[in-house]
């Protein structure tokens, strides 16, 4: 028994996988979670961190696609979507199954709890389209990396979203040396930033950085 809203999903995909779009219309990255409690990890706000989202449309210029027959006039996309290994298997199945014809290039899968199936299913269905693995908690590090021998995973340490879509950034930029450049650029502005923070504690000293710096 499949619900009708999953369903329709179910159906979408496969329809959208018929498709004929050219690749630079349809999105790059596909992001999904287990729950929409893991978008705080994935996407970032919430009191977390920035997540995968963020890393992509803040620091590298992608859009978030919503519309697989409209996509934004940017060159590089991301979509998202929330399907459950142990809900909505399903729905898992045919993201994983139609990922590559639908044009994906890479999938950022991340999931919480101790049975955080939904990285390791997915890249296993999607096979051979890369999927990064993300554990949303520390927990689920172990479900997330632990693949057989012949079946693999990307993963990154728990929580790390950001990480897996640079990742998945530098996989695409392999093929566009534009998103090379940015990805070079993000690198130039870390280092400018710890060199810029290194020379203030120095010459301010640690009490003076203390007062500029902290609250
Ligand atoms: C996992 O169970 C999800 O990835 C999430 O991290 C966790 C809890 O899900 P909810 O009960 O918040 O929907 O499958």
């Amino acid at each position: 028994m499949t619900a009708d809203s999953v369903q329709s999903l179910i159906d979408q995909l496969h329809e959208e996988a018929e498709m004929d779009v050219p690749d630079e219309e349809t999105p790059d990255i596909g992001i999904i979670m287990g729950s929409d409690s893991d978008l705080p990890t994935m996407a970032g706000g919430k009191g977390k961190r920035p997540g995968a989202s963020e890393a992509l449309a803040t620091e590298l210029g992608f859009a978030e696609q919503t519309d697989y027959t409209s996509p934004p006039d940017s060159r590089f996309t991301f979509e998202t979507f929330v399907c459950s290994a142990h809900r909505t298997p399903d729905l898992m199945y045919a993201y994983a199954e139609t990922a590559e014809a639908r044009g994906l290039d890479v999938i950022i899968a991340g999931a919480g709890g101790k049975s955080a199936d939904l990285p390791n299913m997915t890249a296993s269905i999607a096979y051979p389209l890369p999927v990064i693995g993300v554990p949303v908690q520390e927990k689920s590090v172990d479900s997330v990396i632990g693949m057989p021998q012949g079946a693999p995973i990307t993963a990154v340490d728990a929580g790390k979203s950001f990480n897996a879509a640079l990742t998945a950034a530098q996989m695409l930029a392999r093929q566009y040396d534009e998103l090379r450049e940015r990805l070079v650029d993000y690198h130039r502005g870390l280092q400018a930033e710890v060199g810029e923070v290194s020379r203030d504690l120095h010459e301010l000293g640690t009490p003076g950085f203390k007062d500029q710096y902290w609250e």
